[in-house]
């Protein structure tokens, strides 16, 4: 929180320790927002937003879709990793290279460096969807960080702890802000408020959120 004593403005990116596995870089995406939006319509195009459903039969209320080699599905089934769009039978799209530069950027400016993520989850939150407290943890590999970029309106993103019960910290979360955690934060249970309603000059009513993880 020292950022102004060393005369950063409001609209430069600042990094913030959170923990020992964890850093937020406050504005880091801004720059890249257009590139990033125009990247996500492409891959809306190829594999739509849709709302899935939870192995206890409830439906999310964030749209989500994927790029990468591996895409998060849930369904009936349960949670997985997927190599195909169960709704076009299709590969995912693949990730672009604005979102790698960026991800992998991030990771490396938080001591994780050589981060190749080849999975990107996409969820998209109208007014009045939430997260649940939720770890991450259907990938293959824990030693690799995540790296999540949030565009949009801003939210209320909950940072657990190890279990269930420890009380989240509540971090407001704004456009072009991205979080890295791994190493000893990897596990952390973590999930975001409802999104209050609002309008984002460049996304309108809504959030957008990548995660970026090594899944395979
Ligand atoms: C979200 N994010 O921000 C949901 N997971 O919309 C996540 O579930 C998440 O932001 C792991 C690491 C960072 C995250
Ligand atoms: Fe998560």
């Amino acid at each position: 929180m020292t950022a102004d004593l060393f005369g950063a403005q409001d609209d430069q990116p600042w990094a913030e320790h959170l923990s020992a596995g964890t850093v937020w870089h406050h504005g880091l995406a801004v720059k890249h927002e257009v590139q990033l939006m125009t990247a996500i319509a492409d891959i809306e195009r190829q594999a739509g937003f849709r709302h899935m459903v939870t192995p206890g039969g409830f439906r999310m209320s964030a749209a989500m879709t994927n790029c990468g080699q591996f895409g998060w599905v849930t369904d009936q089934g349960g949670y997985r990793y997927a190599e195909s769009d169960p709704q076009t039978g299709k590969v995912w799209p693949d990730i672009p290279e604005c979102f790698l530069t960026l991800a992998s950027a991030a990771a490396a400016q938080s001591g994780y460096p050589g981060f190749q993520p080849d999975a990107c989850l996409i969820n998209r939150y109208e007014v009045g969807s939430r997260m649940s407290l939720h770890q991450d943890k259907n990938e293959q590999d824990f030693s690799a960080p995540i790296v999540s970029v949030s565009l949009g309106l801003p939210v209320q993103f909950q940072f657990g702890g190890l279990t269930r019960k420890e009380r989240p910290a509540r971090l407001t979360l704004e456009h072009g802000d991205v979080i890295v955690w791994g190493g000893p934060d990897r596990l952390r249970y973590h999930g975001v408020g409802a999104l209050k309603s609002g309008e984002h000059r460049l996304l309108g009513a809504c959030r957008i959120n990548l995660t970026f993880r090594k899944a395979g």
